[in-house]
Order: C-alpha cells, then structure tokens, then sequence
C-alpha cells in the first residue's frame, strides 16, 4: 500500500473535484511527464456536462506542448477555455484558429513569472505527474519538469497523479530552483551544463494535497520519422557549418553546449553532429532531449545533458530507465525556467539551433503562423535561445507543400526572431552567416545559399525593385509571394505587376 496520508483517489473522483471556470496548472513539457489520468477523466465529465446543458471549460497551463490524453482529450471534448504557452495538438489547433480556444503564445521562460506575477490569474489546481511523494509532501517529478515546481507551490488544490511506469529511482534526476522575484533576484549560479543548484524534489504544503491518483501510463511521444534526404542534407550543412567555425577559431576546440529545438531536422542536425569526426564530444544544455541524444550519451558523444524534459519514444525510455545508474550522471531536468533562462543561456554560449516557418531577406524568423495568421504550434523555447545565444541558427526545409511555398520570402507574414537575433540560416541548399553583414548583404547571401533554384530568379527580381533604403523593403510587394499563394496555390513563377 502507498506510504503517504493523502487520500488515494480514482482520477474521476479527482476530476469531480475540478469545477468549470478552473485554472490548471499540469505537468508536462511536450508529451514527456504530463498528466495523462485526470485530464482524461476531466475530458468525460465536460461531455457529461455538456450533455446535461451546462457549461464545463477549464483554462489549461502547461509547460510546454502534452500529448493526446491531455491536450487532446480536452480539446476533442470541447473543455479548455484558455491555453498557454505552447501546445502542437491539431484539434487544440484548429480550435485556437477558429477563436474558439484564447491562447496566448509566450516565451516559456516567463511562463512561471508570469504566474508568480498574477498576470495569469490565480492558478486553483496543479495537477502533476510524480514518481515519488513522500509523506512531508517531496514530490518526485517524472520525465519533465516544466512549470511543475512553481504550479505546486502557487496552486490553491494539487492533485498527483503517481505513475507506477516511472521508477522512484528517478530521485535525483532533477534540479529543482526557483529564483525569487525583484528586487531581491540574485544571480543563477549555473557556470557548466552539470552544475547542480537545487534539490531534487519539489515540496508542497501536505495540507494542499487533495489526492493521489495512482496510474500505470506511459508518455506519449511518438518516435520520429525517418530522416529525409532533405533533413539529412540540412544537418550536414549545419554540421559543416559548426566544424568551419571551430576550425577559424570562433568555436573553442572544446565546443560549446548544445541546445537543439523539437523535430525531425533537429534530430537530423543532431545526428549529423554526433557523426561529424571533428566535432569533439560535447555538452547540451537544452529544453528537449529526443531519442537521437541517448546513442549519444551512451557512445559518450555528448557527455553531459541538462534539459527540461525527456522527450523519448517509449522504447528509448525504457532503455533510459533500464541503465537509470548510468544516465543519472550524464542528464539533469530543470525547471523551464532555469533551462531557457536568458542569462544563463547568455553565460554558456550555447549554439541554438531552432526550426523556422519561414526566412525573409532581411533575415527575421516566423516560426509561429503559417501565411501571418494560422497558429502552428508557438514559439515555445526558440526566442528565449535565440535572442541569447553565442551562435543562433535556424534551419529549414528550402520549400514546403511540394515546392508550392517558398520558405525563403522577401518579407515574413509574422514575426518572431528578429534580424537583431537570428545569426545563421540553413536550409538543404546550405548556409547563410548573416553576422557582420548589412540588410542588403543579408539579402543576397540568403538568395544565393538558402533559397531553392526554383526561387532564386523572382527573388533576386525582387531585390532589384528595392534597392532604396536602408532595408531591402517593398511595403506593396512583400507579402506578394504569400498573396500569389493564397490566389493562384502556388508561389512559382509570381507575377509582380499583379500584385502592385
Ligand atoms: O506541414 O505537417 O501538413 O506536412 O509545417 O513542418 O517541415 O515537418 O517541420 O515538424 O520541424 O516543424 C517551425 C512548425 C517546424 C516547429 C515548426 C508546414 C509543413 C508541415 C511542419 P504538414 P516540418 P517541423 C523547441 C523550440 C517553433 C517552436 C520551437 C515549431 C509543418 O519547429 O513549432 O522552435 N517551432 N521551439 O509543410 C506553410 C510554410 C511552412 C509550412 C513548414 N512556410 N508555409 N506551411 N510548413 N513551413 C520546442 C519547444 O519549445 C517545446
């Protein structure tokens, strides 16, 4: 039987106790450690309520992205009224596009800021995913740290849901730090990837603890695709790039910590990477760790990995937990706030590497809004790395959608890291260095390595028409490649006269 005094619940009898109009706090960065059982059944009760004609929606506060039990389950039963900071579920999409879901895309460092600051509202659950919980109310986290600490100590009500798939062993795996708030913040004393500046375990007042809700679930991240010829091409530019700038002496022949963004070209940059002969073993200091890092740790490639969740497909999770002795001293999980924290990201110098939407000319990133308004996903971690790296890079595939769009574009239809940040662009063509180099030379530079064949020409005539001023700009013809799409299917071959 549990060792603790709270009562053991049913995850029904947890999510009666959620009333409509509630702000959940849950666990859970991408699918890694997020609340699977409550949201569940929080799901059945609004159909429940929905069918007895009363209204029951919730607003959803996470880490980062979860999976389909959570963000999922409640967007498919029509409960969440307000969701942030980032989410990837089509469903939740579609619902946020169409207005029917509020959400707000933010930075997740400030995330716990933000509550700690009120600007949320208060938050009256946290429902969060543990290991361990001790009967002083030491909460052991599971996969993911997320927002988890500052949800326990902030919310009015905490729920546990304690998954028997993760062992207690995981004790020790985390570095829990909240920095207090101005005017008393001090400094966050983090000088390498594995310095230790916490404790292991979150603590809650035992008097907040409404239940435990005892589970057997696994999370849910899917593996990922087989790397494509483009993403393959992508990471070995970057790689190349990586190995020049070590070579010319701008990256210590140490290396510099890592930080790598979610997806199949960041595992693919990754890989390309561990393979690289001249890249020396390395360090991560990251919000994600996919399932290409763990060969990595296991080869010794990377030595040592700090990061906000583990985000691995069950397989590469279970190797995780099997060899837990040997991984417990080459990974740590931190709070959102500490892994993406600007000046610690700033003292490292780490190299990010983050996916785009779309490039302009000028070099600023939409990473965010297919065509200015459509929600992709968010930003999540990618400007709080970005805008504080040594070395910000973004990669991307040079078309999508068969080579209908241009993700090389004379200007972005949204924007979400600026000329000022973004420092080097790769797409499967190769890679634009834009340090040093003026809003003109940006421009040529992106045309000649980035764009792909098919859109050299229209962009270059595009340049032509706009060599007034300070910034290569049309304020008629810069979303007229968008425009050409949205009217003909298709950014080939643009008309500029249609579009004047
Ligand atoms: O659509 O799924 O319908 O085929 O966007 O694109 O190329 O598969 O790439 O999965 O890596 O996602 C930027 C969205 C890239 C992601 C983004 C369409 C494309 C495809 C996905 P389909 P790909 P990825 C770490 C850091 C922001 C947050 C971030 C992201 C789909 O990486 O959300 O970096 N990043 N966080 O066809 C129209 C374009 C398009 C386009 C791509 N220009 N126009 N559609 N697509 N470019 C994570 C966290 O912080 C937690």
């Amino acid at each position: 039987m549990p060792d603790f005094p709270f009562p053991t619940l049913t995850a029904e009898e947890a999510a009666e106790m959620i009333p409509n109009g509630a702000t959940i706090g849950f666990s859970g960065f991408t699918p890694a450690g997020a609340a699977k059982a409550i949201p569940l059944a929080l799901a059945e009760k609004a159909r429940r309520e929905h069918a007895a004609g009363r209204p029951f929606k919730v607003g959803v506060l996470t880490g980062a992205s979860t999976g389909p039990s959570l963000d999922g389950a409640l967007a498919e039963a029509e409960a969440i009224s307000f969701r942030t900071p980032y989410m990837s579920n089509a469903t939740l999409r579609k619902q946020i596009n169409s207005g029917q879901v509020r959400f707000v895309d933010m930075h997740l460092s400030l995330l716990p800021q933000y509550v700690r600051y009120g600007y949320l509202g208060p938050i009256h659950f946290a429902v969060v995913e543990a290991a361990d919980i001790t009967p002083g109310g030491g909460v052991v986290l599971t996969t993911s740290v997320g927002v988890s600490n500052t949800y326990l100590r902030l919310a009015e009500k905490v729920l546990i849901e304690l998954n028997a798939k993760h062992p207690p062993a995981l004790l020790g795996m985390h570095d829990i730090f909240e920095p207090a708030d101005p005017p008393t913040r001090q400094e966050i004393p983090i000088s390498h990837p594995a310095d230790r500046i916490g404790t292991p375990i979150c603590v809650v007042d035992p008097k907040k603890i409404a239940g435990v809700v005892l589970t057997d679930l696994e999370d849910e991240s899917s593996p990922f695709e087989p790397p494509t010829e483009v993403t393959e091409r992508i990471g070995q530019n970057v790689a190349d790039f990586l190995v020049g700038e070590m070579r010319a002496g701008r990256i210590p022949s140490t290396f510099l910590p890592l930080q790598s963004g979610v997806g199949n070209i960041a595992n693919a940059v990754l890989g390309a990477l561990g393979r690289h002969p001249e890249v020396p073993d390395f360090l991560m200091y990251t919000e994600v760790l996919q399932d290409s890092v763990i060969p990595l740790l296991m080869s010794r490639r990377c030595t040592f990995a700090s990061t906000c969740s583990l985000t691995l497909s069950p397989q590469a999770m279970r190797q995780v937990t099997a060899n837990l002795d040997f991984f417990r001293h080459r990974i740590v999980m931190r709070p959102q706030e500490i892994t993406n924290h600007p000046e610690v990201v700033r003292r490292l110098g780490i190299i990010s590497m983050n996916t785009a939407i779309e490039v302009d000319l000028g070099g600023n990133v939409n990473s965010t809004h297919v065509m200015g308004k459509t929600m992709m996903n968010g930003i999540g971690g990618s400007g709080d790395f970005t805008r504080n790296a040594y070395l910000s890079i973004f990669s991307c595939p040079s078309t999508a959608k068969g080579g209908k769009i241009s993700t090389i574009v004379p200007l972005c239809s949204h924007m979400d890291h600026s000329e000022h940040s973004v420092q080097v662009v790769a797409t499967e063509y190769g890679v634009a260095d834009l340090r040093g180099r003026d809003p003109h030379e940006r421009a040529r530079l992106i045309i000649d390595k980035c764009a792909h064949p098919e859109y050299r020409e229209q962009l270059r005539d595009y340049l032509r028409m706009v060599k007034e001023g300070h910034e290569p700009l049309s304020l008629s013809l810069g979303l007229a490649m968008h425009r050409a799409f949205l009217r003909h299917g298709d950014m080939r071959n643009i008309n500029w006269d249609e579009f004047r």
